[in-house]
């Protein structure tokens, strides 16, 4: 007997569940991914959040969003992190004294009333605040939404068009695994070997006090983490001169969906959307360019610092799925790799898992390096809809729903089984949630 997910008699409670959870994770001016592991604001995750939200209150999705944007260097970029002042110094690693925004990022403009992070996450935030007027425009012209928030969203795009061009040819770059927003992906392993580890005894981890420390990166991973964030913080958070350079699928393609979202803003505030969608355009041409394996199938990393693509499948060298300019051809060798043996999606997998099953790497509980997220499952839903693939779309859907459900919104689970891994009652998880059920 497999479970079938059946809207007519669950859908009522998973979406009120759904709604408890985000708001067991309001704080009143933002949401956090989760109370125990993550007691801050994240700022991909805020993203999700308010995609989600917008179904059942348009001006909190609009608040999570502005309250991110507030915390904006001056130099465009969006800190990762945005830190709750009452929420103890121990309760997560690294902690602002850690990263000293206030003082080591003067140069770059960081604000002086809150306390944030240097390095940034996956832009999604223009498709969500797009995502967010469409809720309801009534209020969103009445608040001005768009018009606030436009111009901190084309900021953030110009910074990294252009403070993180680092490879020449158009694309955006990370300069640490936690900007790509996964992690600990086998893909890192390479760039990451050449980078020498902060000794252990000089910081000490929170998250193990809440996850099982075999689900969440090794202590090695972290040594590396911490070595790149101190030298980044140490050069005042300037760009250019990072040991560790990758050029990232998902990462671009989701600020090419967002540059097309941005066009749209522009066009609903009465300007012109051409150079935007232009834009949105060639990037998506710099990306196949660049990162796209027609023999396999599937976008890569490059590394900049090594030279060359690195070989690891991921689900980011899918997420691509959601870019409206892709050829059939591009569009056809994605929904074969989803679904093959490697991803598995309608076959052996329930979501779409982190990273290649066939991998050397594969661990479907070791976080980015097997497991399934929801997100990841849901972007790559809305580009198989996008595409016109309805079924696929409608089953990956239908299992999205069931996994949140009887996972009680885990952060990520088990790619097979859909068994809950880190924490439960996790905000993206149930935002998307709400979202596949509007
Ligand atoms: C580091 C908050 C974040 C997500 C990331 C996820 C995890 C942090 C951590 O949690 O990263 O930023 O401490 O492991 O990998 O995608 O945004 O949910």
């Amino acid at each position: 007997y497999t479970a079938v997910y059946d809207p007519t008699t669950s859908a009522g409670s998973l979406h009120l569940r759904a709604i408890e959870v985000l708001d067991g994770n309001w704080t009143g001016t933002s949401t956090v991914p989760s109370h125990g592991l993550y007691p801050h604001q994240w700022s991909w995750d805020s993203a999700f959040i308010a995609i989600g939200l917008r179904h059942v209150s348009p001006r909190r999705a609009q608040t999570e969003l502005e309250t991110l944007l507030d915390a904006q260097w001056g130099d465009g970029r969006i800190p990762h992190i945005v830190f709750n002042p009452s929420v103890p110094l121990d309760a997560y690693f690294p902690s602002p004294d850690f990263w000293r925004s206030v003082t080591a990022g003067r140069a770059a403009g960081a604000p002086r009333t809150v306390q944030t992070s240097g390095i940034v996450q996956p832009p999604v935030h223009a498709l969500a605040a797009w995502l967010v007027h469409r809720a309801d425009p009534g209020l969103s012209r009445a608040r001005g939404f768009l018009a606030r928030v436009y111009p901190r969203l084309a900021a953030w795009h110009r910074y990294l068009l252009h403070r993180r061009d680092l490879g020449g040819g158009g694309l955006v770059s990370v300069v640490h695994p936690w900007e790509q927003g996964m992690d600990n992906a086998p893909s890192w392993d390479a760039p990451l070997a050449r980078i020498a580890p902060a000794p252990a005894r000089s910081f000490r981890r929170a998250d193990l006090a809440h996850g099982a420390p075999e689900d969440r990166p090794t202590d090695l991973d972290y040594g590396r983490y911490v070595r790149l964030a101190t030298d980044y913080r140490d050069g005042e958070y300037a760009d250019g001169r990072t040991d560790f350079a990758v050029e990232d699928p998902a990462f671009n393609a989701l600020l090419i969906a967002s540059e097309h979202a941005l066009a749209r803003i522009a066009e609903e505030l009465g300007a012109t959307g051409t150079a935007r969608h232009a834009r949105a355009q060639r990037l998506t041409a710099a990306l196949v360019d660049r990162l796209w394996d027609p023999a396999e199938g599937l976008f890569f990393c490059r590394d900049l610092r090594g030279g060359g693509l690195i070989r690891e499948r991921g689900v980011s060298g899918l997420v691509p799925l959601l870019l409206p300019g892709l050829s059939r051809e591009i569009v056809s060798a994605l929904v074969g790799t989803l679904r093959g043996p490697h991803f598995g999606v309608g076959a052996t997998t329930r979501l779409a898992p982190s990273y290649d099953l066939l991998g050397e790497a594969f661990d479907p509980h070791r976080y980015w390096r097997g497991p399934a997220w929801c997100n990841t499952s849901w972007l790559v839903e809305r580009g198989l809809r996008l595409h016109g693939e309805r079924a696929h779309a409608d089953a990956l859907r239908a299992a999205v729903l069931d996994v949140a459900d009887t996972s009680d919104f885990a952060e990520y689970v088990d790619p097979y089984t859909g068994e809950a891994c880190g924490a439960t009652g996790f905000s993206w998880t149930a935002a998307l949630t709400l979202d596949l059920l509007h």
